[in-house]
């Protein structure tokens, strides 16, 4: 497991880490990284870290609220699915029961895995009488057979060959531990390891010292006089009704600590999402050189499943794809993504052999 050393002066992101309590199965998900890593540097496979999904901002200890991050965690899983393809061997760090690679085919709203089956011998619907033994037998409906045996084949691979390294979080503390823990371990990737961090980040947190233990009031809500301590203070409205304030503190920049001590010889790509298109691609550029990391990879709310623009020290690119019409089937603009970050990764890789053997 990872410690704070003393070669660095205490930060804000040390003194989160001091404040927070690391997820209980850290020490277990540790060695089963370390297992995982180890399989894959003997192999002679890439790695990439997938984040994916958002995170929950809890606003009691015993949670019944919180605040959560946009992200249904399309892009994360989708692309997985690609660098898998690409011969990387992949974490998927995600939020629980977001999106998932392979069965995300087949689940949440748009999909329900149900409507691709079919009883055998029932005709009518279009579910086309498809081969089976006999009563009762579930079968998958024809016109899905090719898609899903394609799915199969390449979830079946990924298992088989132990590709895919599932680790779920919830909460933006429990991202946060386990983000440092696969980055210092994949350091023994140096420039072959990858972070391709799509996960919705919350900006937000209530610090442990102001949380409240048990679900707060509504009903009860504090005098706003009074000194209270819990994230749920009361201001008086013009009316003379009382509000809920809820006071957050800015999450330290953990993308810095990543670039500089956490993964200084991996290739970082992290994603911006904005919904004001005016400011999109000054946010990515202020984002690339603040971390001075190796690419940024901006989205509009409203358009990131067409377009995207790749903002890097090279300039800036945008990937877009088709929108489809009704009917037709979405490219999914993860297949023009994932391609273009593996080249950047070969070039870096390359780049940064040479300038060793220099
Ligand atoms: O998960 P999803 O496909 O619904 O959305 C993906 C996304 C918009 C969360 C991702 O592309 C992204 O931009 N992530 C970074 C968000 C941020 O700026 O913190």
């Amino acid at each position: 497991m990872t410690t704070v050393t003393d070669q660095h002066p205490k930060e804000d992101a040390d003194i989160y880490f001091e404040t927070h309590a690391a997820p209980t199965n850290l020490a277990l998900v540790a060695s089963a990284l370390n297992t995982f890593l180890t399989h894959h540097r003997v192999a002679g496979r890439r790695v990439v870290l997938v984040s994916s999904g958002g995170t929950m901002v809890p606003l009691e200890n015993q949670t019944v609220r919180f605040i959560d991050n946009f992200s249904a965690g399309t892009r994360g899983a989708t692309s997985a699915e690609y660098f898998l393809e690409m011969g990387y061997a992949v974490i998927f760090l995600h939020r629980q029961f977001s999106l998932l690679p392979y069965s995300r085919h087949y689940s949440h709203s748009t999909n329900c895995f149900l409507d691709f089956l079919s009883e055998w011998g029932r005709i009518g619907e279009d579910d086309d009488a498809p081969e089976g033994t006999g009563d009762g037998d579930v079968v998958v409906r024809r016109k899905y057979k090719a898609q899903m045996l394609d799915v199969l084949r390449k979830y079946r691979r990924a298992n088989e060959q132990k590709l895919l390294y599932l680790l779920p979080f919830t909460t933006v503390s429990s991202y946060l531990f386990y983000l440092r823990e696969v980055a210092t371990q994949m350091q023994i990737f140096g420039s072959e390891g990858l972070f391709y961090l799509a996960a919705a980040v919350s900006d937000f947190f209530v610090p442990p010292s102001r949380m409240a233990e048990h679900k707060i009031q509504s009903g009860d809500l504090p005098d706003p006089l009074a000194e209270d301590s819990t994230p749920a203070t009361t201001k008086s409205d013009s009316k003379g009704g009382r509000k809920l304030m809820i006071d957050l503190d800015p999450v330290p920049k953990f993308l810095k600590r990543l670039v500089e001590r956490w993964a200084p010889d991996g290739m970082i790509v992290s994603f911006k999402l904005e919904t004001d298109p005016s400011i999109l691609l000054q946010k990515c550029h202020m984002a690339l050189n603040r971390y001075q990391h190796n690419l940024v990879i901006g989205n509009l709310l409203a358009t990131r499943k067409y377009e995207v623009v790749f903002v890097s020290p090279d300039g800036e690119e945008w990937i877009r794809v088709p929108q489809a019409k009704d009917g037709e089937t979405q490219i999914e603009i993860e297949s023009e993504i994932v391609p273009k970050v593996v080249d950047m990764h070969e070039r870096i890789i390359k780049e940064k052999k040479a300038a060793k053997r220099a």
